[in-house]
């Protein structure tokens, strides 16, 4: 090995090594673990004691909300009772446990719904059952990656409930910083298994349940694909943004692959994986399984981006190099910038055959029919036309 190599390699070592020290100092962990089934019957037991007997005493007209205990004798309405929010819940499959997980609603959101594993742009307030706060944004919106993997975030409950609002809106506010209107906000009641669990995490015990209210301002689609090097894991995406690939659109994306998180999972959660290789097809270079990557069959042809010919007139195709999942149309907020993407990724070929005298093969393909505008729609733009990453059946079976 060079000598300059190896050096740099322990340089690296022992970076890791100061800052796994460092980490240790505000994180304990208390082994063995207890059992899970048990630990959530409790958990459970706790926070719906807390929902029967804490109200709500204050929501601003910005949606910050405190909750207070019920005074002995009060006539307070408990957050359970009450009928100004609405309680919902959502259940959640984690390590061989369904858990119920409360969430309040205080507005859903007129945005867009992130997926579990977008990143977004949230303010939050951390509460323990006991009332004690145990972390808070104050009001400034921070960035969170909801994705479990990319995150090293343990709090596995927020990719989970956060799904099921929606974005904002976003408008000019005080000294040019954007704010925005109409977001979605909400409290979860989240049980330690989907929290910290065993871990002490600064004020946090061991075990405790969290109770996180939230604002949803906005958020980043992310593009999940990546490829694992000696030195760590590398996002390279397959041009799909993932909540693209929620194929069975319930909003949420899981790697089943991962047994120790998803053991037992229930029918709901597989419907993602389209050459059904046990990838998910937002963790799948290859999503249709035809040796052919998703990033090489949605490349456009070189004579498709920027200005061609369609139908012997000018034509603007769009700058990308790839097509979009959907037709893209300019946004006219940006007048200095054509966004228009005028096709979306196509599907298998629908025009005329290499050698008409000939079956359709692998070597008699179909061309995409630009003969006729309503052809090239077909290929390129229909409404829930079966695109060509997804045809496990182009360019053909062997
Ligand atoms: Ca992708
Ligand atoms: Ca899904
Ligand atoms: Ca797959
Ligand atoms: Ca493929």
């Amino acid at each position: 090995m060079n000598k300059f190599k190896y050096y740099f390699v322990l340089l690296l070592a022992g970076i890791a090594i100061v800052s796994c020290n460092k980490s240790d100092d505000d994180e304990v962990v208390v082994t063995p673990p207890r059992d899970y089934a048990e630990q959530y019957k409790a958990d459970n037991d706790s926070i719906l004691k807390y929902l029967k007997t804490n109200y709500i005493k204050e929501v601003t007209p910005d949606l910050d909300i405190t909750f207070e205990k019920i005074p002995a004798g009060g006539t307070q309405t408990s957050i359970w009772d009450q009928k100004d929010y609405e309680l919902k819940y959502r259940d959640v499959y984690n390590r061989d446990i369904n858990y119920r997980v409360y969430y309040l609603v205080l507005r859903e959101g007129i945005g867009a719904r992130p997926t579990n594993v977008d990143k977004i742009s949230t303010s939050y307030t951390g509460i323990l059952l006991n009332g004690t706060q145990f972390d808070s944004s104050y009001g400034i919106a921070r960035t969170a990656d909801l994705d479990v993997y990319l995150s090293g975030s343990y709090i596995e409950g927020w990719g989970e409930i956060i799904p099921q609002f929606k974005t904002g809106k976003p408008g000019p506010g005080d000294a040019g910083a954007i704010t925005y209107t109409d977001f979605g906000a909400g409290v979860m009641f989240l049980p330690s298994g989907l929290g910290y669990y065993n871990r002490v995490q600064g004020e946090i015990p061991a075990y405790s349940p969290l109770i996180f209210s939230f604002k949803l301002f906005d958020l980043q689609r992310m593009d999940s694909e990546f490829t694992t090097t000696s030195s760590g894991i590398t996002v390279v995406g397959d041009g799909i943004p993932s909540y693209l690939e929620d194929i069975n659109g319930d909003g949420y994306l899981y790697d089943l692959r991962d047994v120790t998180r998803y053991p037992n999972p229930p029918d709901w959660m597989k419907g993602d994986d389209t050459d059904g290789d046990g990838i998910p097809d937002y963790l799948d270079l290859d999503d249709d399984g035809d040796g052919f990557t998703t990033r090489m069959e949605i490349t456009k042809p070189t004579d498709l981006i920027g200005w061609g010919k369609l139908n012997g007139e000018d034509f603007y195709y769009g700058l990308s190099r790839y097509y979009p999942f959907d037709p893209v149309s300019d946004n006219p907020n940006t007048i200095n910038v054509d966004e228009k993407e005028p096709w979306g990724i196509p599907r298998r070929p629908t025009g005329a055959l290499k050698d008409p005298s000939k079956p359709e093969s692998k070597t008699n393909p179909r061309a995409f029919d630009t003969s006729t505008s309503p052809d090239v729609e077909n290929d390129y733009n229909a409404a829930g036309r079966l695109r060509i990453h997804l045809d496990k059946t182009y360019p053909y079976p062997l």
